[in-house]
């Protein structure tokens, strides 16, 4: 990839910016361009791309992405912006690389956008394999409690770019996916997360390292906290590499008792030992399990699955980075028992006789879904799953899970 600086955001008025793909994310990209008065050629391998759109544009439909490829080298763009969905490995990306073309996600548009408009706005960022969407719902509702507005925004499925374009919001809670991180350059969020790495997008990417090479860019150069997972070696190891700012601060997150510099959880307590004065001697309490006893199988805070837990300790360290949660205490409590998670990600949507009924037909990969059963007795559930396997194997997470299975559908 060519690095993000020769053109800037006043550079796009008249320019040539080529976009590929118009699904959400295209098209928020268009109206954003539109705005900014350059001229939009949209590239897609379907033909009713963007039939909605009013934006003036040139349209370029082909059959596959090679002959994407082969367009966009004539259309010969001043910017491309492609969709997460373009992938790494492909030939429209291996093209613009060739030619030099520089390349932005969606997400370098829009903090290109944010710093020209409302560089007050802070992001803050979480990606990992699984529990972004989770844990920016659970941050959003945390800085929510504390009288911010702050969207979940990103991969959870609301292009950053809109929501930035409007600005009413006072801070952005944004799940950054691998695919939008490989193109995004200069972006600087408040506080940025990994919270965890396993095999997932390996085709997308090439290959595992490459997928964890673009993961760890969501650390570069966060400002005020880098979160990383203590459980995890891999996130460590990112924020160790990481190009952070100058009194940027690693904070740790653990399922066990926190040491300084950590969140953790103490029996049934979740413990800041990283954000309150006195965290060399002592902790403060920031809820209890039962803050988050409704995300559990039956509304039982003993049966509450690890991630979840860990989630929200991932989530209040990245919230806690915000100088509003000082004034608000108990926000974090308050913005766990208002958080709802979306529909068909782990959702209880039927019991009875023994049973749940578990939907997690948006599990995005395997990984997540062998989480989402960890709670279960065994022999209890009928699990309604799907999705994409991506390159994966999943045959260990059968193995892994079939004793807790009544049945499963499989979407
Ligand atoms: N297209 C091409 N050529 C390509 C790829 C796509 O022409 O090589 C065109 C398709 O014909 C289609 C459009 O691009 O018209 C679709 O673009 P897209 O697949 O990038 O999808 P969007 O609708 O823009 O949705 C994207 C994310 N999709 C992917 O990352 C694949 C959504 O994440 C995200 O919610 C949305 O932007 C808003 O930001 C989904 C996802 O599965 C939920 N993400 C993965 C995950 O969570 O594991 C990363």
């Amino acid at each position: 990839m060519t690095t993000a600086d020769a053109i800037s955001l006043e550079d796009l008025a008249g320019a040539r910016v080529g976009v590929v793909g118009a699904g959400r994310t295209g098209l928020a990209v268009i109206e954003a361009l539109s705005d900014l008065g350059a001229r939009i050629h949209l590239l897609d391998t379907r033909s009713d791309a963007a039939d909605a759109v009013t934006a003036p544009l040139e349209r370029v439909t082909v059959g596959d992405d090679a002959a994407l490829a082969d367009a966009l080298a004539q259309c010969r763009p001043d910017l491309l912006i492609v969709s997460p969905g373009v992938p790494a490995t492909g030939p429209v990306l291996r093209r613009a690389e060739r030619a030099g073309l520089e390349t932005w996600s969606e997400i370098e548009l829009a903090w290109r956008l944010q710093r020209a408009t409302r560089p007050e706005v802070p992001w803050l960022t979480v990606t990992g394999t699984d529990g972004k969407t989770t844990t920016v719902g659970m941050l959003s509702a945390m800085l929510g409690a504390a009288g911010l507005r702050a969207p979940a925004v990103g991969n959870i499925g609301v292009p950053t770019v809109a929501v930035v374009a409007e600005g009413r919001a006072d801070a952005l809670a944004v799940e950054l996916s691998s695919f939008q991180l490989h193109t995004t350059r200069t972006l600087s969020p408040l506080a940025a997360a990994c919270l965890n790495v396993a095999a997932d997008h390996l085709d997308w990417h090439g290959g595992m390292e490459a997928y964890a090479a673009d993961k760890a860019r969501v650390y570069a150069p966060a400002r005020r906290a880098a979160v990383y997972n203590v459980a995890d070696a891999a996130t460590l190891a990112m924020v160790e590499g990481a190009d952070v700012a100058e009194g940027c601060r690693a904070i740790g997150f653990t399922l066990g008792a926190p040491g300084p510099g950590r969140l953790g959880l103490v029996a049934d307590a979740l413990i800041d030992r990283a954000w309150c004065a006195d965290r060399r001697r002592a902790g403060r309490e920031l809820a209890v399990l039962a803050d988050l006893a409704h995300l559990a199988p039956g509304g039982r805070a003993d049966r509450l699955p690890a991630h979840l837990v860990a989630d929200a300790l991932a989530a209040a360290a990245l919230a806690l980075a915000h100088g509003a949660l000082a004034d608000h205490p108990g926000a974090v409590a308050e913005g766990l028992r208002a958080f709802a998670p979306g529909a068909h990600r782990i959702a209880t949507v039927a019991r009875g006789g023994g049973v749940t009924w578990v939907d997690d037909s948006k599990a995005t990969n395997a990984h997540s879904a062998r989480a989402a059963l960890s709670g279960l007795p065994e022999g209890s559930c009928v699990w309604i799953v799907g999705g994409d396997t991506k390159g994966a194997d999943l045959r260990p997470l059968v193995a892994a899970v079939r004793t807790r299975l009544r049945a499963a559908v499989v979407v």
